[in-house]
């Protein structure tokens, strides 16, 4: 599969390659059903993804299981502690070789679908999901390879993140999708929106479908969905068009 999008483009080589994405976090029963449902649990059930989750609790050396502490110089809140996540981190890549570590903080850079694209040729992944008010800073400098948020405005940790990403980077994976929900044709791999799509019946409560789309004039009508897609992206997202 190639994906070209925004001066990135992605070959994917073979269908054999299978990603592993290890996730770090204080809560990972939080993102279990995502991984056991539809697309992204058939993607673990034919081997081409593996997700492994890590409770930085099992690296806390406290008797309490603690992992976060005070801030310094005072303030609200509290922040998770280098020593229980610098273990986690380094007995993982004891095992393997990560391709990226990502950190995942609104102070990241923003994902869209070039990440995407760019992580889905990546094999071994690290997420580590912020909680509380973040990571001490020397997590950060002794593992992160590279921050990601996605979009201003605050959740209450990097879990639901974690997922999102996940999941915008599993279906691109050859073979996790079927030519009918093909990853090419999404919106935003060509940085246009979908234009309006119809279904069985031909009218409803007086609303008809475009002629068009029922003349089988294939040519036509892919002429009529490309300018139907700028329409609809002039309109809501001139900003994809620049
Ligand atoms: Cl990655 N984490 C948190 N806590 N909030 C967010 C986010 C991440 N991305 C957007 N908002």
């Amino acid at each position: 599969m190639i994906i070209d999008c925004n001066s990135s483009l992605i070959i994917h080589h073979s269908s054999f390659i299978i990603m592993r994405i290890d996730i770090i976090s204080v809560l990972p029963e939080l993102m279990e059903s995502p991984f056991q449902t539809s697309i992204l649990k058939r993607a673990m059930e034919k081997g081409l993804a593996e997700v492994h989750f890590h409770n930085v609790r099992d690296w806390s050396t406290n008797k309490h299981r603690k992992v976060d502490d005070e801030p310094y110089g005072g303030g609200a809140g509290m922040i998770m502690t280098v020593e229980p996540l610098d273990n986690c981190i380094s007995d993982l890549k004891s095992q393997r070789d990560y391709d990226e570590i990502i950190y995942l903080t609104p102070e990241g850079e923003t994902l869209n679908q070039r990440i995407a694209n760019t992580l889905s040729i990546k094999k071994n992944l690290i997420f580590l999901c912020g909680h509380y008010k973040g990571v001490d800073q020397r997590v950060r400098d002794l593992h992160i390879t590279n921050e990601i948020s996605i979009g201003d405005y605050v959740l209450t940790g990097g879990e639901l993140a974690a997922c999102v990403l996940a999941d915008s980077v599993i279906r691109l994976l050859p073979g996790v999708l079927n030519d009918e929900q093909s990853a090419l044709t999404d919106s935003f791999q060509d940085n246009l929106l979908s234009p309006p799509i119809y279904t069985r019946p031909e009218t409803y409560k007086g609303l008809s479908v475009p002629k068009i789309l029922l003349s089988g004039n294939t040519s036509a009508i892919e002429d009529w969905l490309h300018d139907e897609a700028v329409r609809v992206t002039k309109e809501r997202r001139p900003d994809l068009l620049e």
